[in-house]
């Protein structure tokens, strides 16, 4: 039902736009209904640090224009051929990349300037006159950034991939714009169901168009190991089975992780793997009797309890176990963190825990990677240049010196329900609507200082979610909203503002496929 009325909408929506080019008698009809305005007004998300935008003056892209971009960067030929492809549509066919074209009228220039001093690593500067627009960073990072303002800047339906030619212009002005966090992250729990490399790069997709920079995959737990590990075979092959509720599983092999890697990598996202341990570990229990305590490996699990399954602290194999798997994954990982979890530990001593986790801690360190764990870990001492993620509301950091990500799940969880009626997720954190997942600051908080946070990274855990349109509803538009609390600075952000800002991004994501949850809280554009 709700896939009909989405289709519905993007076609009437669409009707509205085609009718400016007076496709049909029925189009313009359409138009005088409503007439759309040249260029919309501009609802960036995350809100820029700042924007001036002339929406009255336009530069018309036309197929006239080129794509100039500096000769020998492949970073920005990419960039520059996937600007191309977005407005193939709309224009009825690409626009032309020219490596090494001087900028001047009728282009859109994608430039790198490496002395910039402002800018820092992400920033972009966006500049757009009647004839012409450039997108200027120091890294070919800031530049893709840049061309996603851009995106947002022109209409909704460019989005959809299947529309006939139509004016497009992009209003005049410039931005000058840069993140306030270095990690701006998403997390998918591809473990209690499992989605395969086609799912994650569409999640990739959506989640870069908010600028996220970091994509968590939590690979393991009670329900399902989900990456290969050829030292271990027998992970994925039994432990890859299954997934909650019973159904089918599956796992990566090492080439598909890979190609999560490059694809992410393309579009300036870092991977971050994670293995859960010492608990959340069934799936490698049942597939391995030895890291068992009695040596008998238990059934595969496929209910949504936490906290039973535990590795055998005692036994030598287990860390043997752990250097493979850690070794494997870091000659996959191009990033520099590794993630252990360390959640939810319920079977060991405090004592048993801490030394288990600080071993842990060193496999990591030793494989040349950065650990990060769930906030548990706080308990052990831990090598300078761990990363600790807050996801319990209740945790402290003491007055220890620490340097966070921030998932407080009763703000970031994207698996909370919105509220009482939503027919997917949990809710023992929260019961989340938007104005919950955007109306807070990293800083107050958490209580303590902005240079000890990296960044905030929203999870989705997959208990009750099967498909990449439960994983859609619970994302959209709180993903926005977390992405927005991550990039912008604090004083810009008011609720107000970025209620009327998420408005316009309902036709988009339409015009996407995307299945979004049609917030009351907001009053959706049409
Ligand atoms: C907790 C738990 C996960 C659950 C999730 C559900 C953490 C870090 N451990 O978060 O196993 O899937 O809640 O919301």
């Amino acid at each position: 039902m709700r896939c009909l009325s989405d289709r519905l909408f993007v076609t009437l929506t669409l009707i509205a736009v085609a009718g400016t080019t007076g496709l049909s008698p029925h189009a313009s009809v359409a138009q005088e209904a409503s007439a759309p305005p040249a260029v919309p007004k501009p609802s960036v998300i995350p809100k820029p640090e700042t924007l001036e935008i002339d929406t009255n003056k336009t530069f018309p892209i036309t197929s006239a224009v080129s794509i100039v971009v500096p000769r020998g960067n492949a970073d920005l030929a990419r960039i520059g051929g996937e600007l191309s492809t977005l407005l193939a549509p709309a224009l009825d066919g690409r626009l032309a990349v020219t490596p090494g074209g001087t900028d001047g009228p009728q282009t859109i220039a994608l430039r790198l300037d490496s002395a910039n001093d402002t800018l820092g690593e992400e920033g972009y500067e966006v500049r757009i006159a009647a004839d012409r627009a450039s997108v200027t960073a120091r890294t070919a990072a800031g530049v893709f950034y840049g061309v996603q303002t851009l995106r947002q800047l022109l209409p909704s339906a460019i989005e959809y991939r299947a529309l006939r030619p139509r004016s497009v212009a992009l209003p005049t002005g410039r931005i000058v714009d840069r993140p306030r966090f270095a990690w701006r992250g998403a997390m998918l729990d591809v473990a209690r169901h499992f989605f395969g490399v086609d799912d994650v790069k569409h999640y990739i997709d959506l989640i870069t168009l908010y600028k996220i920079n970091h994509l968590h995959l939590h690979l393991s737990d009670d329900q399902g190991w989900r990456v290969e590990i050829t030292s271990w075979p027998n992970l994925t092959a039994h432990g890859g089975k299954t997934a909650v509720g019973g159904g089918p599983g599956g796992f990566y092999t090492q080439a598909d992780y890979r190609e999560i890697v490059r694809y992410a990598g393309e579009r300036f996202v870092t991977i971050v793997p994670e293995i859960d341990v010492p608990t959340h570990i069934n799936a490698a229990l049942a597939s391995y009797p030895e890291l068992n305590c009695d040596g008998k490996a238990p059934d595969l699990y496929t209910g949504i309890e936490v906290g039973f399954s535990s590795l055998c602290v005692d036994k030598e194999v287990t860390y043997k176990f752990l250097t493979d798997v850690f070794r494997e994954l870091a000659g996959m990982t191009p990033g520099p963190y590794l993630h252990v979890g360390g959640d939810e530990v319920k079977k060991l001593t405090p004592d048993q825990y801490r030394r288990f986790i600080e071993r842990v801690l060193g496999i990591v360190v030793a494989q040349g990677k950065k650990p990060i764990g769930w906030d548990e870990i706080a308990q052990a001492t831990r090598p300078a240049g761990t990363v600790v993620q807050h996801w319990r509301p209740e945790f402290k950091h003491g007055t220890e010196d620490m340097t966070l990500i921030l998932s407080p799940a009763h703000k970031v969880y994207l698996d909370m329900k919105y509220d009482r009626s939503t027919p997917i997720g949990l809710e023992w954190a929260a019961r989340i609507e938007v104005r919950d997942a955007y109306d807070w600051d990293p800083v107050t908080l958490s209580g303590v200082s902005e240079s000890a946070i990296v960044g905030v990274e929203a999870p989705i855990w997959s208990e009750t979610l099967q498909t990449m349109d439960d994983v859609e509803y619970m994302a959209f538009p709180r993903l926005a909203a977390v992405a927005e609390i991550a990039w912008s600075p604090a004083p810009a952000r008011q609720w107000d503002d970025f209620r009327t800002r998420v408005a316009a991004h309902g036709p988009r994501w339409s015009a996407l496929g995307v299945n979004f949850y049609r917030s009351a809280q907001v009053e959706w554009e049409r």
